[in-house]
């Protein structure tokens, strides 16, 4: 598996940063691609516990490890790549349809999700075999 694939869109992050630290800012219609309509965030992660293993059908999400790291992998049923999630620099859009998973979590992980939709179970596919249907 390799990374740097077109399933792997990264979003151009403007870091602001001075003899004070770093900023980053995300904005609706600069470097979010979407209307946001939940913000939700991953922590108290185990390395022994990967999360994810399904597809949205009509969710879109931006990802950024705003500390630690994992290893994101992205299916769109055909190809399967990964990126390292592990700078609050890198930030994937995670387009519709894709299937993910979330590796190898450091024990500091801290994962903010930008999503286009708010929660609904209904929009979720979280078999891998039904996943191939939908992707085809
Ligand atoms: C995704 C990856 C990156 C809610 O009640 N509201 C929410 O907004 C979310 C995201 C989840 N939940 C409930 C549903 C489950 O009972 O929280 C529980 C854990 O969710 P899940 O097993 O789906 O968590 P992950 O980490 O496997 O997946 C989550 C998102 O669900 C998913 O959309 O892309 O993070």
């Amino acid at each position: 598996m390799s990374n740097n694939s077109s399933i792997i869109k990264l979003l151009n992050l403007n870091s602001i940063s001075d003899d004070r630290g770093s900023l980053i800012s995300l904005e609706k219609s600069k470097e979010i691609p979407f209307e946001v309509k939940r913000i939700y965030y991953l922590y108290d992660l185990k390395d022994n516990k990967p999360r994810g293993f399904h597809a949205h059908k009509n969710l879109e999400q931006v990802m950024i490890a705003l500390h630690g790291s994992c290893d994101l992998i992205l299916d769109d049923g055909k190809v399967r790549k990964s990126i390292k999630l592990d700078s609050p620099n890198i930030a994937v859009h995670v387009t519709k349809g894709l299937w993910r998973e979330m590796h190898n979590f450091t024990s500091d992980a801290v994962i903010l999700v930008i999503a286009s939709e708010i929660y609904d179970e209904n929009d979720y596919i979280r078999d891998y075999k039904r996943f191939l249907s939908f992707a085809k």
